[in-house]
């Protein structure tokens, strides 16, 4: 069984997010999300999710591409996730190209195509006018 493992904030969940994990789902049998908590986004990503942790865990759940959905609680978590799961492969957009290849000597590192136009970001400014 092919094991996959993505990870996000996910917030305001949208069509780019299911473009991601639909795609992350067909390069295995098995896709993990790593789920980044309240804390971890204002702490160190800065982000003000409006749906808190429980919420947004509970979006990702009822999407056929997700198997199982994790905590991010830091940056340094992914050696060991990919350890601890036995991860065959990491997978993100590519607004992150680049930035995870560290984790090559462990599995396979692969960068999608972001999906254009959307983003949680567009969706709050588009909303505020
Ligand atoms: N994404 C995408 N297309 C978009 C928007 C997002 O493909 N239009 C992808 C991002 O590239 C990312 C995933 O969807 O792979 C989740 O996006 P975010 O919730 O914005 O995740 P981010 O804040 O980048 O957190 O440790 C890694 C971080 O937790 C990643």
């Amino acid at each position: 069984m092919k094991k996959i493992i993505t990870y996000g904030t996910f917030d305001l969940l949208h069509y780019g997010h299911i473009n991601l994990l639909r795609r992350a789902k067909k390069l295995g049998d098995y896709l993990i999300v790593a789920l980044s908590t309240d804390e971890f986004n204002w702490n160190s990503k800065q982000k003000k999710c409006y749906f808190n942790y429980e919420k947004r865990k509970m979006l990702l759940e009822a999407i056929r591409y997700v198997d199982l959905v994790i905590p991010e609680e830091n940056w340094e978590q992914k050696v060991n996730d990919i350890k601890e799961f036995k991860i065959d492969t990491f997978v993100m957009g590519n607004d992150w190209e680049g930035k995870f290849d560290f984790l090559k000597d462990l599995c396979e590192v692969v960068y999608l195509p972001r999906t254009k136009e959307i983003s949680t970001t567009q969706i709050k400014k588009d909303l505020k006018e």
